[in-house]
């Protein structure tokens, strides 16, 4: 066993087979003697490549740094795996590979921190290509590897042997080990959350079918994640991709929310728009974390008295506290939140019944917590029961049955499958400030700080009473949270959503006042309108104006479909909405991250395209994406990952895509279920349907859209122009222009090729 990875190595990745002695002329060799010190002068040590360095990082602002590997040509410096997760280093530490063969981190005291036990006859060790870091001795034969000693990412051509687990980090930005763990078993593979910070499992949300004694859990370099058996076959496929690592950065993790992804990044050096790189997710399990929590010895995918619900794009979840609560850490989105009233004195219990009102939200369960439950009960009765039972934090009312919860409320997600409601008990006396819809009105004196720009600036301050302490969160994505908020404009109270950017570089806080500026001179129907922003210490803020019906994502693949109408009307809109933004701002914007998410519909249904402007002050979040790639298609154009210049043309595939799913009103990529590896990919079968003359099919099983068939040349019609739009050559797509006059009919649409058609 002294050599497990080149076995393997042998048995599956036959492509990056490596000769032992080979190895040495990839890299370069750290001999003995050589260290590393956590100063402020990023020393590392670096692959041939030039890919993977490996070093210390520093990760908080005080001083503590990180022994760690990290992605080295990328803005982001993604860390990929470290050593001391759980005790990061003061400056001074050092890292040294001794003489004699040992590989020691010691504090700036001298103190050890972390070590791999001495090895005989290490002659060297190497930082590969792959983002192993090796020790080998003289032969070139491998003694340890970072591969072998997971944290929570595995990267391609990484092996998770049995017996290894990844276990997540504790936040986005603690780096310390977290609550969920991914490990066998019971003979599977699964994910669970841990008794943190025990190591014990406390709860089980997600499991692979059953493996076999030898498997082996496989990242190769093609890009599939697999399970395998000792025998080398497959038993199961979780992420079956197939976009190839070799023109990709690839990293798989486990990440802090508990969901597992598999993410991608566009990997060619000579790109003059280093901002449109980003790391995007190709695949990720378990589909909805919010429902896979109902232990009692679990608290939920958000922590106590938090609701779970799934995002519009279902990435990432969105946690909610309910109304007199606040999160517990504003910066630890799954931290759960905590009561901001003194809960029921069961001493004076008979006098402060009348002292509490129920907050109620619709389609929310707490799985957890049930201490007595009641049928047939009037729904009065139900409430009544709470208030007048001091151990009551909430009810939960559904058909006529009604369950008393106990504090903490546990297992929160709201979804529309479930019919009924929760009514939380919340003290009348200090919540009554706090106006539902969201914030708490508060009157700014609008001023203008930008030249030539009519914006208001905010103070932080301003914002957070606005936000009603950033409590309604509307949505998030890679790099940002939408708060709902209330100012007061003039004499009304306007309502407005806020965009809290998570974390920015220092180079795009220099580029925020002339980005704003750059939004706010855009001015057109069919775009969010930006009303003010914040600038203050670490915090930028963008506000704009509140869309009353939400995005175009939860509208679209809501049911009864919406109808043919209002989806021509949101296509045309959209479609405006870019073209304005390619061909007629002073500078061309491209948006870079056209999905149904980012298309908002106002009380009137007119779609406005939002978050145009941010693909430069987004560039450089850590680990986070909001665009997503599954399966083979997604709404990001192939020459992402191409060697090829980025243009306003991966605006019109995305535009594309989108139309398709607007007119088919189904998602790009359609899964069957958790197991089922069963896809739809609407674009290849749009195409078939229209090569072989069945459009009218992508229709057929539309028992409420007569209006379509009525409609049908203009239907078949949009679908072509889709068709056009998701070209893998982007010289083949027309412009937006173009894209406009055919679906208006002002111009005829030729019949499209198969968008693969192209060959790089
Ligand atoms: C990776 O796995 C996939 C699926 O089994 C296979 O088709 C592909 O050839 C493999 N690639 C390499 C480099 O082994
Ligand atoms: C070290 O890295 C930080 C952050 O990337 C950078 O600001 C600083 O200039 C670097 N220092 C040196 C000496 O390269
Ligand atoms: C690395 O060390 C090994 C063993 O001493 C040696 O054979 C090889 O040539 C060295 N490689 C480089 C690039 O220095
Ligand atoms: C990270 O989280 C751990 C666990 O809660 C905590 O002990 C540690 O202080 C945190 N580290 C930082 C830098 O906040
Ligand atoms: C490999 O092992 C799996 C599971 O143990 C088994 O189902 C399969 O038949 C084996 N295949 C071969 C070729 O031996
Ligand atoms: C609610 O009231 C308690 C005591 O009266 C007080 O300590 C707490 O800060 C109040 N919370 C809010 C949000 O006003
Ligand atoms: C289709 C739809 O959701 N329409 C809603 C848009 O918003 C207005 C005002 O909130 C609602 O009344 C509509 O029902």
């Amino acid at each position: 066993m002294a050599f497990p990875f080149l076995s393997i190595v042998l048995l599956f990745t036959p492509s990056i087979l490596l000769p032992s002695s080979s190895i040495a002329q990839r890299h370069s060799n750290v001999t003995s003697g050589s260290f590393l010190t956590a100063d402020n002068t990023n020393s590392s040590w670096i692959s041939s490549s030039g890919e993977f360095a490996f070093g210390f990082q520093r990760i908080v602002p005080e001083g503590g740094y990180l022994l760690s590997i990290w992605f080295d040509k990328i803005t982001e410096k993604t860390i990929v795996w470290s050593a001391n997760r759980d005790s990061p280093s003061e400056e001074g530490s050092r890292i040294q590979l001794f003489a004699d063969g040992r590989f020691e981190l010691h504090g700036p005291r001298g103190d050890l921190i972390w070590n791999v036990a001495r090895r005989g006859g290490v002659a060297y060790a190497a930082m590969l290509d792959s983002g192993n870091f090796v020790l080998a001795l003289n032969t070139g034969d491998i003694v340890w590897q970072s591969f072998d000693h997971p944290t929570d990412t595995l990267l391609p051509t990484q092996i998770l042997e049995r017996g290894s687990s990844l276990v997540s980090t504790y936040s986005e930005t603690n780096f310390s080990t977290g609550r969920f763990v991914f490990r066998e078993n019971d003979g599977t593979l699964a994910l669970q959350s841990k008794n943190f910070p025990m190591d014990n499992n406390v709860y089980q949300y997600w499991k692979t079918g059953n493996t076999d004694p030898g498997y082996k859990l496989v990242f190769n370099q093609s890009g599939y994640i697999f399970l395998a058996a000792n025998n080398g076959s497959i038993l199961e496929e979780l992420s079956n991709s197939g976009v190839s690592a070799d023109r990709t950065y690839q990293r798989a993790i486990l990440e802090y929310d508990g969901v597992f992804r598999h993410y991608v990044y566009p990997k060619f050096a000579d790109s003059t728009d280093g901002r449109m790189m980003k790391w995007s997710i190709l695949d990720f399990f378990p589909q909805n974390i919010c429902t896979l929590f109902n232990g009692a010895m679990s608290w939920g995918a958000c922590g106590f008295n938090s609701f779970c619900s799934a995002g519009d794009d279902e990435e990432r979840p969105i946690c909610s506290c309910p109304d007199g609560y606040s999160p517990t850490d504003s910066n630890i989105r799954m931290s759960g939140c905590k009561p901001n009233f003194f809960m029921h004195n069961c001493d004076r219990q008979s006098e402060e019944s009348q002292l509490f009102r129920f907050h109620e939200i619709l389609n929310t369960d707490f799985t957890g917590g049930d201490y007595m439950g009641y049928r047939s009960m009037e729904e009065d009765q139900c409430r009544r029961a709470c208030l007048d039972d001091c151990f009551c934090a909430a009810v939960v009312y559904e058909g006529r049955n009604c369950w008393k919860k106990r504090f903490p409320l546990a297992n929160g997600r709201k979804s529309p499958s479930f019919s009924g409601k929760i009514l939380i008990k919340i003290r009348k006396d200090n919540t009554t400030q706090v106006a539902s819809s969201g914030g708490k009105p508060s009157t700014i004196d609008p001023y203008s700080n930008l030249p030539g720009v009519h914006l208001r600036s905010f103070s932080f301050g301003e914002l957070q009473e606005a936000t009603n302490g950033f409590k309604e969160e509307l949505g998030s994505g890679a790099c940002s949270t939408v708060y709902k908020g209330a100012v007061k404009d003039e004499s009304d109270d306007k309502v407005i959503a806020v965009k809290k950017l998570n974390k920015i570089s220092a180079e795009a806080e220099k580029e925020f006042k002339a980005e704003v500026s750059s939004i706010s001179r855009t001015n057109h129907k069919n775009l969010v309108k930006l009303l003010g922003y914040c600038e203050e210490g670490q915090n930028r803020l963008l506000v704009y104006e509140f869309m009353t019906n939400g995005s175009l994502a939860s509208f679209l693949f809501q049911k009864p479909k919406p109808s043919w109408y209002s989806r021509v009307q949101i296509a045309l809109a959209t479609a405006k909405g870019l073209c304005y933004l390619h061909q007629e701002c002073s500078t061309q914007i491209i948006h870079c991250d056209i999905k149904p998410q980012n298309i908002l519909l106002d009380e009137s249904l007119t779609a406005k395209i939002s978050d145009f402007g941010l693909a430069k002050l987004l560039r450089t979040d850590q680990t986070k994406t909001t665009t997503a790639i599954r399966g083979t298609r997604g709404y990001v154009a192939p020459e992402w990952y191409r060697n090829m210049p980025i243009t306003s043309k991966v605006d019109v595939y995305s535009f594309g895509i989108l139309l398709l799913e607007i007119v088919c009103c189904r998602r790009k990529v359609e899964r069957h279920g958790e197991h089922d590896e069963s896809v739809v990919i609407l674009v290849e079968w749009a195409y078939d349907c229209y090569a072989s003359g069945r459009l009218k099919s992508l229709v057929d099983d539309d028992d409420d859209d007569d209006d379509v068939i009525r409609d049908i040349e203009r239907f078949e019609k949009f679908v072509m122009i889709g068709i056009w739009c998701v070209q893998d050559d982007p010289s083949l797509r027309p412009n937006m222009k173009r894209v406009l006059h055919m679906l208006e009919g002002a111009i005829q649409v030729p019949n499209p090729p198969h968008p693969e058609s192209f060959i790089t």
